[in-house]
C-alpha cells in the first residue's frame, strides 16, 4: 500500500544506499518506524530494492540492520526503519508511515537535500 502511495505521487518508496541517506530519511521519518523500498519477496532469502526506482530493483548491498536481524525470513519480508535509523524485517501487511522519494527536484518543496545533488529528493508522507 506504501508502494502504491508513493507511485501515485510519481516517486517510489524510499531507499537508502549509503549511510548518508540512511541518516537523511530517518530524519524525515522524524525519528519514527517507516517502511522503507525494500523486501525478499521472490528474491530467494536476498533483500532486494523494490518500488519501481528508475534505477530498477537491485540486491540490496550495504545494510544498516539493528543487532539481530533480519530475524524471521519466513514470515518478515520487508524492511522497516526504526528509531536510531536501524532495520527491521517485518511482516508486510502491517501499518506504519514510509518516506516516498521522488527522481525529480520539483517534487519536494524545499528539496533536494544539499547532501543529494542527483535531484533526488524524499518526503514523509
Ligand atoms: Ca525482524
Amino acid at each position: 500500500m506504501a508502494q502504491e502511495h508513493c507511485a501515485i505521487m510519481g516517486g517510489y518508496l524510499a531507499f537508502p544506499m549509503n549511510a548518508e541517506e540512511n541518516s537523511f530519511i530517518n530524519q524525515m521519518a522524524k525519528n519514527q518506524q517507516v517502511w522503507l523500498g525494500g523486501d525478499l519477496i521472490g528474491h530467494n532469502g536476498i533483500f532486494f530494492t523494490s518500488g519501481s526506482a528508475p534505477e530498477g530493483d537491485r540486491a540490496i548491498v550495504q545494510t544498516f540492520w539493528r543487532s539481530g536481524e533480519p530475524n524471521n525470513p519466513v514470515i518478515e519480508q520487508c524492511i522497516q526503519m526504526l528509531s536510531g535509523a536501524v532495520w527491521n524485517d517485518r511482516g508486510c501487511a502491517l501499518l506504519y508511515s514510509f518516506v516516498c522519494q521522488f527522481p525529480y527536484a520539483g517534487a519536494c518543496v524545499g528539496l533536494p537535500h544539499p547532501a543529494f545533488p542527483d535531484l533526488k529528493c524524499f518526503k514523509k508522507v
